[in-house]
């Protein structure tokens, strides 16, 4: 058993779209558990802080502003190996390489519009919660189907 979780934004071109409740949908029905969920229109300052890793890179000042653009959907997602579970479903960064089944390559088309964002580690999913959520903002809870689900 290796329970993680990481975080998941539906971005501003998927809350612009309408494709919320499909990319939760995805997720969930993958045997994924929302634990935290909040809608936000993301400051700067958090966008900065949250992409840090991409500054000085030629997309960063797009991507900045793309991010800030609307309200995000931002989610605490926990499951069995929900960090590179969730990475699956959601598909390749670029949307046009993003295998058929997958957000991305069902739903994208350019990597500057790519709808969703998870973490790429459970380390990084950690940095990220804590920097979109409160503790108090994270609800532990059982769902009665996880047997179904997970074998314990
Ligand atoms: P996120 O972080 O949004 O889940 O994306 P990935 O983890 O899949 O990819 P990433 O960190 O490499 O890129 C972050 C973010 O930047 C956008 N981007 C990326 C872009 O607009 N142009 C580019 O050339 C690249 C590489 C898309 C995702």
């Amino acid at each position: 058993m290796s329970l993680e979780q990481t975080l998941i934004l539906v971005k501003p071109d998927g809350v612009q779209r309408g494709l919320t409740g499909e990319i939760v949908t995805r997720l969930e029905k993958r045997g994924l558990k929302i634990v935290g969920a909040k809608l936000i229109r993301p400051t700067r300052s958090i966008a900065e802080i949250h992409y840090a890793e991409h500054v000085g890179k030629p997309f960063y000042e797009s991507l900045i502003g793309f991010i800030t653009s609307g309200p995000v959907l931002a989610m605490v997602i926990e499951g069995e190996r929900a960090v590179s579970i969730s990475r699956q479903t959601i598909g390749s960064t670029d949307p046009a390489e993003a295998a058929p089944g997958t957000i991305r390559g069902d739903l994208g088309l350019t990597v500057g519009r790519n709808l969703v964002h998870g973490s790429d580690s459970t380390e990084r999913g950690k940095e990220e919660i804590a920097i979109w959520f409160d503790q108090l903002e994270i609800i532990e809870f059982e769902q009665t189907m996880e047997p179904w689900i997970i074998e314990s």
